[in-house]
């Protein structure tokens, strides 16, 4: 079986790009880069060419919301087994053009839509400018964790969590349910893939969601950048949904803010790597208690 390796790139549909350059390179350190495009600007996490597009405007109908995800595989015989693998499991496909390919900066590419309707892309080799060092934002004691651990991970809306598990697993994802949270009379048992050595890649089953994706968390190498982010979310009051803790499964110190598109960044520091076997939990070690409700996350972690 071929198996995807890492969430390579994203594409994000915002209302308000002068707010989110300001969200993702002021506060969180990546690099905002124009290519006098109309239509879109790029930002940075390492010497990709980009690991987010940001759209402005609606991409298909959709606004301030996630338009695409990139899967990473090693190279074209990949690629080319990925789509057997597709035909193979009754997933439908269609293989990216050149002008797709080259528009997203990669060398070939297949497009798909997963189970909660989030159009999806396995490509390889992308566009990486090595003569063009990482500058961020704004001033930073280390770097985002990115590399074969891939630019972070994702919670996605997905209303069939079985159909999910069986088109993530077609893909090469592994994983189960991580968490028993009791929530009133029901126990909600959210899902978490893995694809390589970032404890999860996606996850769902967290309740219901108005936008298909909930958070995108990225990690930072150094601590310390985690608190100049957090104390810029502070002094500039944006809604923190849940506070500083640490997560049981991947033993993140990380906090949820909003971002301008009205959903949330989870930025952290010191995730642990996958361990071998599976294992689940009750609640988190300490913090993230819930503050500003409403951001699809109101679920008691402690
Ligand atoms: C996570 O990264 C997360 O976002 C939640 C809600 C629980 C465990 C790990
Ligand atoms: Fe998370």
């Amino acid at each position: 079986m071929v198996r995807v390796t890492e969430l390579g790139y994203l594409g994000l549909s915002v209302s308000d790009p002068a707010a989110w350059h300001e969200y993702a390179g002021s506060i969180i350190g990546m690099e905002i880069v124009d290519e006098g495009e109309p239509d879109r600007t790029y930002l940075r996490m390492d010497n990709w060419h980009h690991r987010i597009v940001l759209h402005e405007g609606a991409v298909d109908g959709v606004t301030d919301d996630l338009v695409y995800i990139g899967w990473r595989v090693p190279g074209p015989v990949e690629l080319e087994q990925m789509a057997d693998q597709l035909r193979a499991a009754d997933i439908a496909f269609e293989v990216g053009t050149d002008a797709e390919a080259a528009e997203r900066r990669v060398l070939g590419l297949l497009k798909l839509t997963d189970p909660g309707g989030i159009p999806t892309e396995i490509f390889y080799s992308p566009q990486v400018d090595t003569y063009k060092p990482f500058h961020p934002g704004r001033a930073m004691y280390g770097r985002f964790l990115t590399g074969d651990q891939g630019l972070g991970h994702l919670v996605l809306r997905e209303n069939d969590p079985a159909a999910a598990i069986r088109f993530y697993r077609a893909l090469g994802l592994e994983g189960a349910t991580e968490y028993k949270l009791a929530m009133g009379d029901m126990v909600a048992t959210p899902t978490f893939m893995h694809c390589n050595a970032r404890q999860h890649s996606i996850a769902f089953g967290f309740g219901p969601m108005d936008k298909r994706v909930n958070h995108l968390m990225i990690e930072y190498t150094e601590l310390d950048d985690l608190g100049l982010t957090h104390d810029q979310i502070r002094a500039r009051k944006v809604d923190v949904t849940m506070q500083l803790g640490k997560h049981s499964n991947d033993q993140a110190l990380t906090f949820y803010a909003a971002n301008p598109s009205g959903w949330l960044w989870e930025p952290g520091w010191g995730a642990r790597r996958l361990p071998a076997q599976q294992e689940h939990y009750l609640r988190d070690i300490f913090g993230h208690d819930n503050e500003v409700p409403g951001y699809g996350l109101d679920i008691p972690l402690k």
